[in-house]
This record gives structure tokens, sequence and C-alpha cells, in this order.
């Protein structure tokens, strides 16, 4: 079976196969291409289990894996993700009008091949295929929760692997919240030293120095993934009100908190240290980040009047324009007034009344589609699962499947529809073996709605074709949920 997750546009299977025991190498077309091609080599490698180098030169390899960039317009398609693959067996060739395009190639390649029959065996090949292949939208991400329980560097380079493996394009981080403070701040290095050595349950905590940050974002780049990094602002803040007494009106510094209850924390706006705490911030994050967006949180404040949280929104996305970047925030600032070109996050399906996300959207906000019930990836796939919250729902593996972006805000234009991101908190998570089990395979699931076509959708061949990534999921030792709904 030849099996490529998510499904491709279109895929044809030819005859004959690519082996992968020759002499096999990446070629790269031109400098343009060296730094992919150092990485494809490195996949194909682990991929096929048999060495797989980048040519020494372009007419060096008996069979060949060219990636070949083609600048020419609608070449492979519109969007700039776009490529197309064709295997035969005297060679690989990899088309796409960038880089990004091109790394697709080689993660659908590499999903392509098949394995040594027997350890040793030299029968490591790739089916004959045309896949012509681009994204339905252009944002595709995953939000991680690293304030309740502390995820570092490797784990998160773990998740980018994961990411790029399906086609997933940004990494949001939640850096903040009551239980710690995840980011290095320069102006206000309190934050880091006295805020983060805490998380749910009397954990060690940890936080990313910026230097951390930066090894992140270069290991997300070389793989194509955008990090929106996220402070969240008026609530989920005790992290910072512990640190700085001057932000809670009797003056005191409050409590270290290790729980997982929400919504009872807040900034002040009328304090006097409120705004330069905003403003400090918010600029270092947006000095640090190589992206266009920070994320401003803004949800949950269950305890603040809609005027003041209005105004608390407005500064914010006032702020994160003045250091020339654009907002993302959770769904409530469709309650305030949100800014052209901001992006808002619609996580909660409770909500009956949609009105304000249209109204948003006819002021030229798009909309990120995280409805809980289907792409919270913390919460339980059965009542009787060990990890994970329930306030959204079960979500089984075909919950995460078997929903159409267009048809979560009923009313909204195709176009206003920014893209689809999944979401895993970490409030019961502490392990990287606890986050993946959580993660996969739903968040395949996600991939294939934020990447296909809807008409190209097929819940029995999905299934299928998990039980299939499954058998690399283990090779690799990554943690999954066996879920009855798979045949594994
Ligand atoms: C809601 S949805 C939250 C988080 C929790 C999560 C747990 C949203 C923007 N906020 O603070 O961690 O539920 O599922």
């Amino acid at each position: 079976m030849v099996s490529i997750l998510p499904q491709p546009l279109s895929l044809s299977v030819g005859d004959g196969v690519f082996r992968l025991d020759g002499d096999v190498a990446v070629v790269p077309e031109s400098t343009s291409t060296a730094e992919v091609a150092e990485l494809a080599a490195a996949l194909l490698t682990a991929a096929a289990g048999t060495p797989v180098p980048v040519a020494a030169a372009p007419s060096a390899a008996a069979s060949p894996i060219e990636l070949r960039l083609d600048t020419a317009e609608g070449a492979v398609g519109s969007s700039p993700e776009a490529y197309t693959l064709t295997v035969t067996s005297d060679g690989v060739l990899a088309t796409a009008t960038t880089p990004a395009g091109l790394l697709h190639a080689v993660q659908t390649l590499c999903q392509l091949v098949v394995p040594a029959s027997t350890p040793g065996a030299t029968d490591v090949h790739v089916p004959a295929v045309v896949v012509h292949d681009a994204p339905r939208f252009a944002w595709r991400g995953l939000s991680v929760d690293i304030a309740r329980n502390f995820f570092g560097v490797p784990e998160l380079m773990a998740v980018i692997d994961v990411l790029s493996a399906y086609k997933l394009n940004v990494l949001h981080l939640h850096l903040t919240d009551d239980q710690g403070w995840r980011i290095e701040s320069p102006s206000r290095p309190e934050l880091a030293k006295l805020s983060s050595d805490s998380e749910v349950g009397g954990g060690p905590g940890g936080y990313l120095s910026l230097a951390d940050f930066r090894a992140l974002q270069d290991y997300a780049a070389q793989r194509f993934v955008r990090v929106v990094p996220e402070i969240d602002v008026p609530g989920h803040i005790n992290a910072a009100t512990h640190v700085y007494g001057e932000l809670m009106p009797d003056g005191k510094p409050t409590d270290v908190y290790a729980g997982i209850e929400v919504g009872f924390s807040k900034l002040t706006y009328d304090l006097p240290a409120t705004e330069p705490f905003l403003r400090d911030v918010f600029s270092d994050l947006a000095h640090a980040t190589d992206g266009e967006y920070v994320h401003i949180g803004g949800d949950e404040v269950l305890t603040m009047e809609a005027d003041e949280f209005a105004r608390f929104m407005d500064l914010c996305q006032q702020i994160v324009h003045d250091a020339g970047k654009k907002v993302v925030a959770w769904q409530e600032i469709a309650h305030a007034e949100v800014r052209p070109g901001t992006v808002v996050q619609f996580w909660d399906v409770h909500k009956k009344d949609v009105r304000p996300f249209l109204e948003a959207a006819e002021k030229g906000a798009t909309l990120l589609l995280s409805p809980g019930n289907r792409a919270y990836l913390d919460m339980k796939y059965t009542a009787e699962h060990p990890l994970g919250l329930e306030w959204a729902g079960l979500v089984e593996l075909r919950d995460s499947y078997d929903w159409e972006p267009e048809e979560v805000i009923p009313g909204l234009r195709a176009e206003a529809i920014e893209g689809v991101e999944a979401a895993v908190w970490t409030e019961t998570l502490t392990t990287l073996d606890d986050l993946f089990s959580m993660l996969l395979p739903r968040l395949a699931a996600v991939a294939e709605v934020a990447w296909t076509a809807a008409d190209r959708k097929d819940w029995d061949d999905f299934r299928a074709r998990v039980a299939a990534e499954a058998v690399r999921w283990r090779r690799d030792g990554v943690s999954y949920h066996p879920t009855p709904q798979v045949a594994w």
C-alpha cells in the first residue's frame, strides 16, 4: 500500500521501484537548495536505514534524488508550499517554487520508503509514483503549553520533527501562565529568575533562555516551521504577579501557584506599573522572535469588566504593532476592538453567539480554528483515559479527523479562515511520552484537516494510513495512543 499522510492532492502509482541500496545521493540543484539537501539526506538516511549522502557533484550519483527549485510561477501550483514528486526506477525529482515545498516533497518521499524486508537485506526501495500536492490552509499549527509543565529545547525539537513530518508549519508556544514564566525577558530578568522554578504539582519547572529560544527558532526555520510565541495577558498572569507586587492593587506579590484552576489571576489596567510591564515584556518578545506574529493571550479572564478587558486588548495590540509585529489573540478579543490583520484564535465550541467573530472578520481580522472538541489534544480520548482533561468533550481520533473548518463558525466567509491549529495544554502531562501519547495519532488527523482538500479526505483510508505510520513511530520509539479506532 502506498500511504502518504496527510493525503496529497493527487497520487498516481507507476511501474517499478527506485532502489535505495545502490549509488544513491541527494543532488541539490544550486546553493539555494544546499541546506534543504543536507536535511533531506539525514531524513532519508533515517527512513531507509542505509546511508543516503548529499552528492559531491551534480553528476556524481548513478541514482539521483534531485531537488529542483522551479520558480516559474504556477509551475507546480499556486501555493508557495506546493510540490511535485516524481519517482521512477532511474531517479527521484522533487520540484517546488520554494525550499519549503522541497522539504514537503522529501517528507512525502520518506513516507514512501519500503524498508528492508529483513535486517541487512538490500531491498529497501520506493515505489514509482507521481505526486502533485499543495496545502489547503497556509497556517497549520500546534500550540504547546510549556507553562503548566515545562518542556525544553530537546523536547520541543522532537515536536518540531513531528510537525515537519506531517507538513505542519506553525509552532505556537504558550510561554507564560499562572504556574510559571518560561521565557527570558531581558528588560525584566526577575520573571524567569523568580517565577520559572514552579509547575503543576510542584515540579522543578524551567525556562527558555534567549539562547535556547534562538536555537529553537533556527531548528524550526530549517524545517520551515514558524514559531509564534505567546505571553498570556491580562489573565493567566500569576507568574508575573508573584514577582511584582506592584502589579497587584494591594501591592503584595501573590503566592506561587501549582494547581490547575483557570481564570483567577489578572492584571489591573489602572495601576502605574501595568503599562510599563506590558511594554517591556511584549517588546522583548517581539524582539526575540523571527516571526511576524506575537500572541497576546486574552483568554478566560473571568473576573474583569468588559471595558477594562477591551482597554488591555487595545494597548497590547498597539504595543505589538509598535514593535513591528502582527497580533494573534484568543477568541475573547472578539469582544473588544479587533484591529485589521489580527488573528483571532477560536477555541470554545460552547459559545453559541458567533456574531463577534463575524464582526471581527468584517473588520479585517482572520480566524484561526482550534475548536476544543476537535483540536484540543489534551482532551481525553475516552472517559477512562489516564491523561488529559474533558471540559471540551472526549476527543477520539475520529473526532479530530471528521470535521470541516468551514462549518466551525456558521456564516464565516472561507477567505476569513487563516488556518487550523491543534493545541495541547499540559496540566496533566509531565513527560515527553505523555505529550506524544496525546499528540499521536490525533495530530496527524488535524494535519490532514489542515492540509488536505476536503474531497480527498476519507476516514477508512486515513485509519489505514495511520497504521502504516505507526510502523515508523515504533521504529523511532515515539509514544502514541493505540486507539481501538485503528487496526494497528
Ligand atoms: C482552556 S482555551 C485554556 C487553558 C487550559 C485549557 C485546558 C484557552 C485559551 N485556555 O488555559 O489549559 O483550557 O484544556
